[in-house]
């Protein structure tokens, strides 16, 4: 704690020595990086970052989940793979997530791109399902170009596709490395099929955005295949509600699940605790430097605007899942987050039918219920939104860690 807390104060002096200074956005954060290394030689003890992999959809609040994790001192970012099927189009994923690589001192991260859905997954395929909505993609797509722009990276992409990015990050590792799955578990299950032993000897734990597990009788969800979009991607809350990272791609998240992943769930009603305001810059700390200072601000400021929704439903959702997965990472996986107030236990399998018999099977297509002879997962059922929002903000600006 002691390292950290130093770690967090030089970070401060770093951001806040830029103030003012041309050609700051690119370097302020480099510069933490720096006096990270700078405070080794010194004799304190260095940090040992547990590597991660980030596996992502790059909507709005992957990049804000993306951002907090570049940021975050007790992890390393080995690669990070940008899918096919969410909630952006990968022109615009791979480069906007390599924007923020550069910001944040880390621009040689390998970001990959994918090159189609998983080809055992042929729901997608034969049902497109015209989700997202696409006129909800534009803001996302150019959100970190138009909306809080930032530099573009010239680097080229990883010339590997996100699964041979993962499979071949996996492998180089010396030490079990954490997955955190931001979307679909398309590519995932890909590097699954391809390389199980790889997979279960490499993966730690994995750390998957969103999901509830639900007992079988529990209330029917308005979740029915084919779904037909409204004006937002999804709507409906009824108990038991399926996650679109599930809902996108089934088959591929029952591969993942039934593998026997040491599995953290940041459920629903936990994501849901964790609701965007426009004043949410309060959280942005007294001694944050004007560089990270400003890009939250932005980012706050810009994100209704750039999602073309009303403040009231936009949460934090990819964002919970990296604070959750990080404070979990420092307690070596256990059940040690102050963001998560309830964990629970259970045992699930994913449910494909898609009929309305729930008293018979459970039914209704990608819901998650208990099941004995199911995959272990580890819930957490409930957020403190004060501890989350105060180091969320808090860890981009390298205050609080
Ligand atoms: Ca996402």
């Amino acid at each position: 704690m002691l390292a950290l807390a130093v770690l967090a104060t030089g970070a401060a002096d770093a951001l806040g020595s830029c103030m003012g200074t041309e050609g700051c956005a690119e370097s302020s954060l480099l510069q933490v990086l720096q006096h990270d290394k700078a405070s080794r030689r010194d004799g304190s003890q260095p940090l040992r970052r547990q590597p991660v992999i980030v596996d992502t959809d790059v909507d709005t609040d992957d990049m804000m989940a993306i951002a907090y994790l570049l940021a975050e001192p007790t992890i390393e970012v080995k690669a990070i793979s940008v899918l096919a099927d969410g909630w952006s189009h990968q022109w615009a994923g791979v480069v906007n997530v390599m924007r923020l690589t550069q910001f944040f001192g880390q621009p040689d991260i390998p970001v990959a791109y994918s090159p189609k859905y998983n080809s055992d997954t042929q729901l997608n395929l034969k049902e497109p399902n015209e989700l997202p909505n696409p006129s909800l993609l534009p803001g996302v797509d150019n959100f970190l170009s138009e909306y809080v722009p930032l530099p573009f990276n010239e680097r080229p992409p990883s010339w590997m596709y996100g699964p041979r990015l993962v499979r071949e990050t996996l492998r180089k590792s010396a030490t079990p490395m954490d997955i955190i799955e931001l979307g679909p578990l398309t590519t995932l299950a890909q590097v699954l099929q391809e390389e199980p032993e790889l997979f279960r000897s490499k993966v730690r734990t994995l750390y998957f955005s969103g999901g509830e597990v639900v007992q079988r009788n529990a209330s029917k969800t308005d979740k029915v295949w084919p779904y037909s979009v409204g004006s937002t991607s999804f709507t409906g809350d009824p108990p038991g509600s399926v996650a679109w990272n599930i809902f996108s791609d089934p088959i591929a998240a029952n591969s993942v699940f039934s593998f026997g992943v040491d599995l953290v769930l940041a459920t629903g009603p936990y994501l849901d605790r964790l609701q965007f305001y426009e004043n949410d810059t309060q959280f942005i700390p007294q001694t944050c430097g004007i560089v990270p200072a400003t890009f939250l601000r932005d980012l706050v400021h810009e994100l209704p605007i750039a999602a073309n929704q009303p403040p009231s439903q936009l949460q934090y959702w990819d964002e919970g899942t990296a604070v959750l997965a990080v404070q979990m990472i420092r307690h070596h996986g256990t059940r040690q987050a102050a963001v998560c107030t309830q964990f629970g236990q259970t045992q699930f399998a994913l449910m494909m039918e898609d009929g309305n018999n729930a008293t018979v099977s459970g039914g209704r297509y990608a819901r998650l219920l208990e099941n004995r002879f199911g995959q272990p997962a580890l819930q957490c059922l409930q957020a403190n939104e004060t501890e989350f929002k105060l180091v969320f903000y808090g860890g981009i600006c390298g205050g609080f860690h």
